[in-house]
């Protein structure tokens, strides 16, 4: 069923926009990051890379040392650090980074026991409580984070010791859970999606197995956590194990109809339930994934592609649930939610899933890391109120700020990896198609043997060059967003139609395929089913959402409301370097001291400045709208 598949991490250079993220990321994140996992940056303690020295110690028989710290899933930062190191590795040589991953690697593979068990929360001490809390002791999940850090490193350099570290410790879980049929399913998935890319990097379809059996085995026996918790006498968090919504345990997933449960943990379940069918053409599991990816998008999805609105167990809500102060959407869900859309559109390249993979990106997940790369976002909030926004009992989750790490770090080096890895969402392959999702500049060679440049501004600019070296068939995404839309081939215009999204257009060796999309910002509103929203409005260009700062206006962004007649400019000037910000005709509410007053307040006319929701929050601690009311008709100047 597949139709196409992922470029390989080798396939795009990038330039641009995203060349210059992963420039940050390969120059700042990645350093800084491997300061934090040694303990070296100040801020959160971390104690990854000693946590597995101490494992190790503890398989000697020697003194672990100051033991293990930190959360139970502590391992999993290593691991997507080492992910982030392998592509930035393909990307470019850097001989201290290879030596510190190198190091790290042996750490790791010193921490693992002779049977393949590989993780230091359970091996530093209580081996004995090993596998006996799926729920929430997150074996299975840092194995899968391991695992998918072994098969990049293993792509990027070629080294074999992290990859056969993970093997072994995949092939001890498929003897455990696959062979020996021990009872179990994930409390955390990832494994899944994990062991499907070990299988296809391995050649051994035992992984595939294991994915399958992890896929097929939940919500077989909807009693199986709350049993499991009734067998053994500690937890990590107190989880009864008896919410089976939550925990996607409630019923088969073939049967699953509304995304419910641990925002983070249903995407990834997703993901690798949408990589099941397609590798095994499994009609049913593609039927449950669409129906899926509906309840998502169309009822589930903040408008910036944040998913999981409550803080309430980092989970999905009921459907149009989507308030903006108290949102929730976790980085790593929508860094999960690309995942997903990456999957489905290998199934069916259909515009759909592009999408909302491209405003999961440009919207959360960069919103997700500061402009220097060294402060992050692990909850975003379309709305930051300053004095209640990390402060309310009810916004305490709701940073106003980004922090400089977590106790509980699991975003930002997942963001490190995702924007590394970049062109794996970006472009897409088939035997005799280049598939172009995402518009992102730089030199893309494919293994099919077609290969191009593609030049843009995107996100900023809106014309996009393709510069064919090897020709072939290139399938182009035309944007949902983009109201229009001109191809030239050679400069002659090309009367292509969009199928489900893409143009699909024959190009030879040194063509220049051009395409320019609709650049005009424009007004987004939401369905009046959605309570927090209705008779807002906000502003998009391009794929980006935009949002008005307490910085750029007066200080004050609650007093605004949108003139909706109005037409939005791209403004003279903006505060940050080659990035235009908006101008948008606006209402301002006089201010008042008093709680309650009965004298009409008269808004007056103004422009407000909006500037794209992932810079929010670089400039100081200030207040942040995206949703604004509207006025019910222009207005005339005097305000009435
Ligand atoms: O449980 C591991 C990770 O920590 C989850 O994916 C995040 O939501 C955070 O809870
Ligand atoms: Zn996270």
């Amino acid at each position: 069923m597949k139709i196409q598949k992922q470029a390989g991490i080798r396939a795009y250079k990038a330039d641009g926009f995203v060349g210059r993220y992963q420039k940050l990321i390969a120059d700042t994140v990645i350093p800084y990051q491997y300061e934090v996992l040694c303990d070296r940056a100040g801020g959160e303690k971390s104690h990854v890379r000693e946590n597995f020295i101490n494992a190790a110690r503890a398989l000697r028989g020697e003194d672990a040392g100051d033991g293990f710290y930190g959360m139970v899933f502590q391992d999993s930062d290593a691991a997507k650090w080492l992910e982030a190191a392998a592509y930035s590795l393909a990307c470019r040589p850097d001989t201290k980074l290879e030596a510190e991953a190198d190091e790290l690697i042996s750490l790791i593979a010193a921490a693992q026991d002779k049977d393949g068990y590989l993780n230091t929360r359970f091996t530093i001490s209580d081996r004995d409580k090993r596998w006996t809390n799926l729920l929430e002791g997150h074996e299975l999940y840092c194995a899968g984070h391991m695992i998918e850090a072994a098969a990049a490193y293993y792509e990027s350099t070629g080294k074999r010791t992290l990859l056969e570290a993970a093997e072994k410790n995949a092939l001890h879980i498929y003897r455990r859970f696959v062979e020996e049929g021990k009872p179990g399913c994930p409390g955390h998935p990832e494994i899944e999606l994990a062991l499907m890319k070990l299988s296809r990097v391995t050649g051994d379809g035992r992984f595939m197995k294991a994915a399958e059996h992890f896929v097929n085995i939940r919500g077989t026996d909807p009693d199986y956590f709350r049993k499991e918790r009734a067998a053994r006498d500690w937890t990590v968090w107190g989880s009864s194990g008896e919410d089976g919504e939550y925990q996607q345990s409630a019923r088969p997933v073939r049967e699953l109809k509304d995304a419910a449960g641990h925002a983070v943990r249903t995407v990834y379940l997703y993901t690798a339930m949408a990589d099941l069918a397609s590798e095994t053409d499994d009609k049913e599991l593609l039927a449950a994934c669409q129906r899926l990816w509906e309840s998502i998008t169309q009822r589930r999805m903040y408008v910036t592609g944040g998913i999981g609105s409550t803080v309430h167990g980092e989970a999905f809500s009921v459907d149009y649930d989507l308030p903006s102060d108290t949102a929730y959407a976790e980085t790593c869900a929508s860094i999960g939610l690309m995942f997903f859309a990456s999957r489905m559109l290998e199934i069916d390249p259909d515009g759909c899933y592009a999408d909302v993979m491209e405003r999961a990106f440009y919207n959360t997940v960069l919103a997700g890391m500061s402009e220097d790369g060294k402060r992050f976002f692990y909850v975003n909030p379309l709305e930051i109120i300053p004095g209640i926004s990390g402060a309310a009992p009810t916004h305490r989750h709701a940073l106003p700020e980004r922090p400089s790490w977590f106790a509980c770090a699991c975003c930002p080096p997942n963001a490190a990896r995702t924007i590394m890895s970049l062109g794996k969402y970006a472009y897409g392959e088939s035997e005799d198609t280049a598939y172009c999702h995402l518009f992102a500049s730089g030199s893309v060679e494919l293994g099919n043997g077609i290969a191009f440049e593609c030049e843009t501004a995107y996100p900023f600019g809106f014309d996009v060059t393709y510069r064919i070296k090897k020709g072939g068939r290139l399938a182009v995404r035309i944007p949902g967003w983009s109201r229009t839309f001109r191809l030239t081939l050679n400069d002659e215009e090309q009367a292509a139609e969009p199928v489900k999204g893409y143009v699909y257009i024959e190009v030879r060796d040194g063509d220049t395929l051009k395409l320019e999309l609709d650049d005009s910002p424009a007004y987004i509103y939401a369905s009046p089913r959605v309570p927090a929203l209705s008779q807002k409005a906000c502003i998009r260009r391009g794929p980006l959402i935009y949002c008005f700062e307490g910085t750029d206006n007066g200080g004050d962004v609650l007093s605004l409301c949108l003139d909706a007649g109005g037409t939005i400019e791209i403004s003279g000037s903006s505060p940050f370097d080659g990035v235009p910000a908006l101008e948008v005709p606006a209402l301002r509410y006089p201010a008042a001291d008093t709680l309650y007053f009965e004298a009409a307040p008269k808004p007056e006319p103004c422009k407000a400045l909006a500037i794209p929701y992932f810079l929010h929050a670089n400039r100081g601690l200030t207040p942040m709208r995206l949703w604004l009311f509207l006025t019910p008709g222009r207005v005339a100047p005097d305000g009435r």
